[in-house]
């Protein structure tokens, strides 16, 4: 296969299915190395003769082996750029078939299983090549199933993760929200990840970490043009519709908070159908390059937040706050109260002005669909 994604590359040659295949013939690079040219190059040179493209090679990914009941193939991968930029180009090439797809699509296909190690590191590579942040998901786990993200990072919280630790799930099998509720998605259509904090903040603090998270998201869906707002207290709406829901679960201990997982998830595609009247979704974007940005945005608001707290972010809370100004009703421990949405409160509490004052709502939800 060969792989380029608006700026990666990564080929791989291998056998077809049920071809009357050797190791030797099929291994990469597919043709004969050039006199004193190594793997790397002469893969770089099959892709500038196969597809036309002028590209560089970056790193070569490790090998992969195969073992076929007929013969076995060990895979070398290589990870190129494009010179001098160029017009996107289509993704995947299987040689046997000449089907193409992007490299977030792979799920698609039906690979052997030991494809599956090569395409988790086909996505860390390409995530890698995109990931602009010091701290957050620079140490990663790619995962092709996982019941809850948020589950596995704070697995790996508790066996000592650093701060910025990130766990992304190809599939979730049981996601959850708050309060017992589920989190559902269909493969491949949902950005599903968990980013591990370890702030110094005091538990109070440390309580309005969503709402960074979900100021996070915003501002990266907004970067790609989507009019997306946060909804208090952990959600992000594009209209009237939810697009991402965030959970953050502490990790404790004796001494108190260790650790606070956030998890995440963005409908990248489309939602499930019983879903349709209150969720909504990209219609298709790259999980990988959003999960970049998503992650550059928040270290950035993180930064901000964990030094000054959310007073730090009032500009982008009052800016991103979809329900400011408008008349909602909100479910509080118990009941429900109509009021005029005022903003968000340095410590989190949404302000309801009703009745005769205003009251400041630190646990609950904003009604919306019912
Ligand atoms: C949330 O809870 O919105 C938090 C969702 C967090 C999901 C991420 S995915 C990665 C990480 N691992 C996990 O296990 N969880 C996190 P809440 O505010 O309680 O909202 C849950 C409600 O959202 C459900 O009862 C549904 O009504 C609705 N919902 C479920 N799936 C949805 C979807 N894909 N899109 C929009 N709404 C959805």
């Amino acid at each position: 296969m060969i792989v380029d994604v608006r700026g990666a590359v990564l080929c791989v040659r291998r056998g077809a299915k049920g071809f009357p295949s050797t190791a030797e013939k099929w291994e990469f690079p597919g043709g004969k190395l050039e006199p004193g040219e190594t793997a790397s190059q002469a893969a770089v040179r099959e892709v500038r003769e196969e597809l036309g493209l002028d590209v560089e090679a970056l790193a070569e990914t490790p090998p992969v082996r195969h073992v076929y009941p007929e013969f076995s193939i060990t895979l070398h991968g290589v990870l190129c750029a494009p010179l001098g930029g160029g017009s996107p180009t289509p993704t995947l090439r299987e040689h046997t078939d000449f089907a193409w797809t992007l490299p977030d699509q792979l799920w698609r296909h039906d690979f052997a299983a030991a494809d599956t190690a090569l395409l988790i590191q086909l996505r860390e590579r390409f995530f890698g090549s995109r990931l602009r942040t010091q701290t957050f998901g620079r140490a990663a786990r790619f995962l092709p199933e996982s019941a809850s993200t948020n589950t596995d990072a704070l697995a790996w919280a508790e066996a000592g993760a650093p701060e910025g630790a990130l766990v992304v799930a190809e599939r979730q099998t049981a996601g959850r929200g708050r309060l017992g509720r589920t989190w559902e998605t269909a493969p491949g259509q949902c950005l599903t990840f968990s980013l591990l904090a370890r702030p110094k903040a005091p538990p109070e603090v440390a309580a309005t970490l969503p709402l960074v998270a979900g100021l996070a998201v915003a501002e990266a869906l907004r970067a790609r043009g989507f009019e997306a707002g946060l909804k208090w207290p952990n959600d992000v709406l594009i209209g009237e519709r939810k697009v991402c829901g965030i959970l953050c679960e502490a990790q404790t201990s004796a001494r108190g908070i260790e650790g606070i997982v956030v998890g995440i998830g963005v409908n990248t595609g489309t939602v499930p159908g019983a879903l349709a009247h209150r969720a909504v979704g990209l219609g298709g974007v790259d999980r990988l390059c959003l999960l970049a940005e998503i992650c550059a945005a928040f270290e950035a608001l993180y930064a901000r937040w964990a030094t000054g707290g959310l007073r730090a972010l009032r500009a982008e809370l009052d800016a991103l706050d979809c329900k400011r100004g408008k008349t909602i009703r909100v479910r509080p421990a118990a009941g429900e109260i109509a009021g005029l949405a005022l903003g968000i409160r340095d410590d989190g509490a949404l302000l309801l002005q009703h009745g005769d004052g205003i009251e400041p709502i630190l646990c609950g939800e904003i009604a919306q669909w019912d």
